[in-house]
């Protein structure tokens, strides 16, 4: 086992970090950028050395500083979180030249689902289902209008180097086809420096719904169950839960085999997830892979009782994985808690936390680096925290949520508790009957 670990990045996810390090007895190596010098992840690991300014660039982006960090602190493994460096395979190279284990996919795993048609082609030859759609990058609009008229309107445009929404477009009829596809190749060129785009059937009111993946050194690939991120705005999930109100044990069986198939087609090591599109008649498509752990991992965590951080360190030492598949014991939903006026657009709300209160009892968990007097830089993530519910069943965990959110006391900067709670009543929600769509008709009271 790792003798100590530095971890490469911010705010919860480096704390939710330590934590498991701590209970391993593993020595902890924090870094921080001068804006982070009285942060919880400082504070709480063995060491902590300063890697640059404020912007992510100069520090959490900074190769060379965290390469320097871990040599002088004689690291022998980074943990890169998520988002900064945790999918660059570049970084990855660079930590196993200097025979530093990176607590995550090879560079090979990592390029192959980096971009999203390859990706899509390793999936079809492996048999995991895909949107229908073109084979390879559009040439032409007469291109586009051929095949669209083949797949059938409506369908979407997507960045090959894509992600997040960026230059996306969804097309109904063809005499919208000439300007669409000018503006997504414009905007991949300007996002991505790759204006690559290729066309899909476009899958109309969706589920997102994610399988958790581990897989070993050894080739032994288990599922841990799906999670539901439907409740999404403009690309950023909000809530996140387990199981999927939508799912049942034969849909969660097929999604989970394909989920193993995709991951097994690149061979992969550590924990993961694959993303589907999920519609109305229970299709499932593959959407993309994440080499990652996510934000959103503490659900699954909840409803298996299982430490996916342990599991992702464990992995990467080279132990074995058993081998079984998970299914949800209990329901837990997870909220994020993020520095932004939800009556104001969302707007990012940074600034000292002048009072905190923080939620407890039953069935509840707080991951959060926020504490009273912390100053939340605005360089970074507006999340400030994640709360986490769970229940024997999904009204339970909604109630206990709702309470959860009622003893939250955040005073001095603005946050999305006040959304959350007018969710966590919200008639539909309550329901499970929502898809990606449905936070476009919900306003604030
Ligand atoms: C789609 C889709 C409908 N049909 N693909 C959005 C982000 C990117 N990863 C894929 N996305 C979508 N792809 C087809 N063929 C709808 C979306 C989509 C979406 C997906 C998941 C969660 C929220 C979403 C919000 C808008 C659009």
């Amino acid at each position: 086992m790792f003798k100590k670990i530095l971890i490469a990045n911010r705010g919860e996810i480096a704390l939710r970090v330590i934590r498991t390090c701590r209970e391993m007895g593993i020595k902890t190596v924090a870094v921080y950028s001068t804006a982070d010098k009285d942060s919880l992840h400082v504070k709480f690991a063995n060491e902590a050395v300063c890697i640059g300014k404020p912007q992510s660039a100069d520090s959490y982006l900074n190769i060379p500083h965290i390469m320097a960090a871990a040599e002088i602190t004689n690291a022998d493994a980074i943990h890169p979180g998520y988002g900064f460096l945790a999918e660059n395979a570049k970084f990855s190279q660079i930590c196993a030249d200097h025979g530093i284990k990176f607590i995550g996919p090879t560079p090979a795993m990592i390029n192959g689902m980096g971009d999203k048609i390859t990706a899509k082609e390793t999936m079809i030859k492996a048999g995991v289902p895909v949107v229908p759609g073109g084979e390879g990058l559009l040439e032409s609009v007469d291109e586009a209008k051929r095949l669209a008229k083949e797949i059938g309107y409506p369908v979407i445009l997507k960045a090959t180097a894509g992600g997040g929404g960026k230059g996306m477009r969804v097309v109904f009829e063809e005499r919208e086809m000439e300007k669409a596809y000018t503006t997504a190749r414009s905007e991949a060129g300007a996002s991505f420096k790759n204006d690559g785009v290729y066309m899909e059937k476009f899958v109309e009111e969706p589920r997102h719904i994610e399988i958790q993946i581990a897989g070993d050194q050894y080739g032994t690939i288990a599922h841990l169950s799906e999670r539901d991120c439907s409740i999404q705005r403009r690309h950023q999930k909000l809530v996140e839960e387990s199981p999927s109100p939508f799912m049942d044990p034969d849909l969660r069986q097929r999604m989970g085999d394909a989920a193993i198939k995709a991951a097994s087609a690149i061979n992969y090591e550590s924990v993961g997830t694959i993303e589907f599109l999920v519609d109305k008649h229970k299709n499932f498509y593959f959407m993309e892979m994440n080499t990652r752990i996510q934000v959103e991992h503490c659900v699954t965590e909840e409803v298996i009782n299982f430490d996916l951080i342990k599991e992702q360190i464990k992995i990467a030492a080279g132990y074995p994985i058993s081998g079984r598949n998970y299914e949800p014991q209990l329901h837990a939903i997870e909220c994020r808690i993020n520095a932004e006026d939800p009556y104001n657009d969302f707007r990012p709300s940074p600034g000292k936390i002048t009072v905190l209160h923080q939620p407890g009892g039953h069935g509840v968990r707080v991951d959060s680096h926020a504490y009273a007097g912390y100053v939340i830089p605005p360089y970074y993530d507006s999340m400030i925290g994640k709360l986490i519910t769970m229940a024997q069943t999904r009204e339970e965990a909604i109630d206990t949520m709702h309470r959860a959110l009622s003893e939250y006391i955040i005073e001095g900067i603005k946050t999305t508790i006040p959304f959350h709670l007018q969710l966590m009543k919200d008639e539909n929600f309550r329901k499970g009957n929502f898809t990606t769509k449905f936070l476009e008709g919900f306003t604030m009271e």
